[in-house]
């Protein structure tokens, strides 16, 4: 144990103070104490938020009473066993510094959850001082292991690259990349074994250049351990069918070997107008998800991502996580373990969700109620909404 966190006092001169004082002295010192013992047996680090406040106590030789509620402040303690994951590159620096500024301001201020920044290649020094000044809660920078990233050597790069140029006449966004195709089958399926994300259940994926309008006075890991929650959205869509041609085949033919990890009470009715024949297209937009990594570990998941790889499609065709992930939530769980969080007000361009009602004026949401994809046409909150009647 870090003995770091043990801490003298110092010598507070008591006979200096008069008795209120001295009270108010004795009573400090042994909340303070209590503080930082009660979070001794915190087994993941926020070891700087822990020395700062360690470091502030002893500095003082009396603390006041709103002194004290700061700290307890500056504590609330995260209880969840979750983190933030930012894959992102160099480059992106000035979008993810105020993706993180906000989710910072608007919630984890008051949370200090762990961050986790994934990239492909080393971060630099500069992204990483950028970065640490935003939060004090625990930041960490990871380097994704090659084969969890690049093109595998099985595929065929000549069919690949045959694809790629057909996708691309056809317009389709993003057709010509091989990064896109790498960063969507990362997402798919080796994200959540990444060294720095075994430690941990819950996940809240972020982007650059997202805003969060809203302010988050709950804590959303809390809310998905509680109601037994696997995966939180705010927007949903429906795929470009060109990027998938033959996914659902696939998933018909693990479904059709694998019976057993179908859950009784699925969401099927969110993807197929048809009791699963075909595929409606209506997937979560995974650039938002607040979800379990566990059940990305399961062994259902696993088989599926394996049978997935196994047909190329991430490099022959130009698959999405969403979509991947949204067919296996919809399929492996059951409905009431999938959560709309509409009080979430959030944009990736160029589609927002923003909250109705009182989430909006209690969020002091600084967006437009009025401007909200749940109510355009290309919004799939029609299928969610009808698997609940
Ligand atoms: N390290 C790294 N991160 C990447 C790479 N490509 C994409 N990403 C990250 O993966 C996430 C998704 O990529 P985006 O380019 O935002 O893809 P998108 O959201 O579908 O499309 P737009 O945001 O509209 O461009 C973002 O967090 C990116 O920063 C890459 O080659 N390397
Ligand atoms: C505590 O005091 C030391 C030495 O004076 C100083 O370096 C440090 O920044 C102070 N820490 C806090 C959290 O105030
Ligand atoms: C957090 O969750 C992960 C994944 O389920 C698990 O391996 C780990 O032991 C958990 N940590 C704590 C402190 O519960
Ligand atoms: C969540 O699951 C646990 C364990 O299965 C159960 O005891 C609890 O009642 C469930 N909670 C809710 C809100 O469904
Ligand atoms: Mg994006």
């Amino acid at each position: 144990m870090n003995t770091k966190f043990v801490v003298p006092i110092g010598k507070p001169s008591f006979t200096m103070m008069n008795p209120k004082r001295y009270i108010w002295g004795v009573l400090g010192v042994v909340f303070g104490l209590h503080y930082i013992l009660s979070m001794w047996h915190e087994s993941y680090g926020r070891t700087t938020s822990l020395t700062n406040i360690a470091q502030r106590i002893q500095n003082q030789t009396f603390i006041s009473s709103s002194t004290l509620e700061s700290y307890y402040q500056i504590s609330s303690p995260r209880k969840a066993n979750a983190t933030f994951v930012f894959l992102c590159r160099n480059s992106d620096i000035k979008g993810v510094v105020t993706s993180i500024q906000q989710i910072e301001d608007r919630f984890n201020k008051k949370f200090k959850y762990p961050w986790v920044l994934l990239n492909d290649e080393p971060f630099t020094e500069d992204f990483v001082s950028r970065v640490k000044v935003l939060t004090d809660a625990p930041m960490s920078f990871g380097v994704i292991p090659r084969e969890h990233w690049v093109q595998p050597d099985w595929i065929d790069e000549q069919q690949a690259a045959q694809s790629r140029m057909r996708m691309t006449w056809q317009g389709i966004i993003y057709a010509g990349s091989v990064s896109y195709r790498n960063m969507c089958r990362f997402n798919s399926g080796f994200f959540f074994k990444h060294e720095l994300l075994l430690p941990y259940k819950y996940y809240w994926r972020i982007e650059p250049d997202v805003k969060y309008f809203c302010d988050l006075d709950y804590d959303p890991f809390m809310y998905m351990q509680t109601f037994n929650k696997t995966y939180g959205f705010t927007i949903t869509m429906p795929e470009f069918a060109g990027t998938i041609t033959t996914l659902w085949d696939t998933v018909k033919e693990f479904v059709e070997s694998n019976p057993q990890y179908v859950a009784e009470d699925n969401a099927l009715g969110f993807i197929s107008e048809d009791g699963g024949n075909t595929y409606n297209l209506c997937h979560y937009w995974s650039n938002f998800e607040i979800a379990d990594m566990d059940f990305w570990r399961s062994e259902a998941y696993s088989k599926f991502f394996d049978l997935l790889e196994s047909k190329g499609g991430f490099y022959y065709e130009r698959w999405g996580d969403a979509p991947v992930h949204s067919i296996a939530a919809s399929l492996f769980l059951s409905k009431d373990q999938l959560h709309f969080f509409r009080d979430i007000g959030y944009r990736h361009e160029p589609n927002q969700h923003c909250p109705q009602g009182e989430d909006w004026s209690k969020g002091r949401c600084a967006c437009d109620p009025k401007e909200n994809f749940d109510f355009t046409g290309d919004s799939c909150t029609r299928q969610w909404d009808r698997i609940f009647l």
